[in-house]
């Protein structure tokens, strides 16, 4: 991976992560309905897969945890935080929310809040590609717990039995909620996929370099020859499973954040230190500007109700 490459990843990650902690002190202030879960930890796995996709004709789905997964396919991050806020304007209007987030114009098909729920839809989108001669690929987002649902499980037996041009990508943090997968997954998730016949890979996906490489190689595999693929890329979580999480469960410890050692990276490549800081510096300011202007938008949550209502939901 060269100079360009890397210090592109990294600038986009930075905003990625200065997002997230702009909408964590944003539900600290109480204007986020409803739970957030932040990405920290997983951004750079998500982006080295979304930077080989073409979100023209590709489509990805996502889990309950896809903020970054939406900026990292394009998707506007004003329309993203309005919607995260329950606002007018955003993707939705504020009737998804942060857990479902979509801007299919953007090739972000939709996120999910069931567990597992993006899987089967990814599979709907990369039978429409195969069947229409699109071209594209679809990329499906999951947690290594989502792996145990069931849906997910036909998916992979499906993707293989129809041959469909799609590629699975598990963040595993270890963690399922509270639960780890060290008490409640059984085996190893890509002989699972192997077992189905799929062609699978397993990355550090805190590493960029080697997370590159993988994606690279499932990517093109996925695209020279319309068949399956799976990635499973391990990372830490490195915030509660919910923000507010006091995570009663996890030992505290050392949890190594991938970002300060790309910078490390960076200079030793030979990138100048001010430009990094300049790179954090837009960053934030950025989020600070998108996420105050949504802040500021007009908050559609009661409407949202009386429609809810309106419709039968109790
Ligand atoms: C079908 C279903 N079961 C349970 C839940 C509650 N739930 C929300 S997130 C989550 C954990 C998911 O773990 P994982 O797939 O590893 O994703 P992570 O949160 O670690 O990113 C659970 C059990 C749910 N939303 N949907
Ligand atoms: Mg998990």
């Amino acid at each position: 991976m060269d100079l360009g490459e890397l210090k592109n990843l990294y600038e986009k990650a930075l905003f990625i992560r200065a997002f997230e902690d702009r909408v964590a002190a944003s539900a600290d202030a109480g204007h986020v309905p409803g739970l957030v879960h932040l990405n920290s930890g997983a951004e750079l796995a998500e982006l080295a897969v979304i930077s080989l996709l073409d979100m023209l004709k590709d489509q990805v789905t996502g889990s309950h945890r896809s903020h970054g997964l939406a900026l990292a396919c394009g998707v506007d991050p004003l329309a993203l935080a309005r919607e995260i806020l329950g606002r007018k304007g955003g993707l939705s209007d504020g009737l998804g929310g942060t857990q479902h987030l979509m801007a299919p114009e953007n090739g972000f098909l939709t996120s999910n809040g069931i567990v597992g729920g993006q899987v089967p839809l990814a599979a709907g989108a990369a039978l429409s590609a195969k069947t229409l001669g699109t071209g594209g690929i679809a990329a499906t987002f999951m947690g290594d717990g989502a792996v145990n649902q069931g849906a997910v499980q036909e998916t992979l037996n499906l993707a293989v039995a129809l041959n469909l041009p799609l590629l699975f990508v598990v963040i595993n943090n270890g963690f399922g909620q509270s639960t780890a997968a060290s008490y409640a997954t059984a085996g190893s998730l890509i002989g699972r996929a192997r077992a189905f016949g799929l062609a699978a890979d397993q990355v550090d996906g805190q590493d960029p370099a080697a997370m590159m490489k993988a994606a690279d190689r499932m990517v093109g595999w996925v695209r020279k020859t319309g068949s399956p693929a799976f990635i499973e890329a391990k990372v830490i979580r490195l915030s509660g499973h919910y923000h507010g999480d006091a995570e009663p469960y996890r030992q505290r410890g050392e949890r190594s954040d991938p970002l300060p050692r790309v910078h490390d990276m960076l200079i030793k490549m030979g990138a100048k230190a001010d430009e990094l800081e300049s790179f954090a510096i837009t960053a934030r300011l950025k989020a600070e500007g998108v996420i105050a202007k949504a802040e500021k938008s007009k908050d559609i949550s009661g409407q949202a109700l009386a429609a809810w209502q309106a419709a039968g939901g109790v």
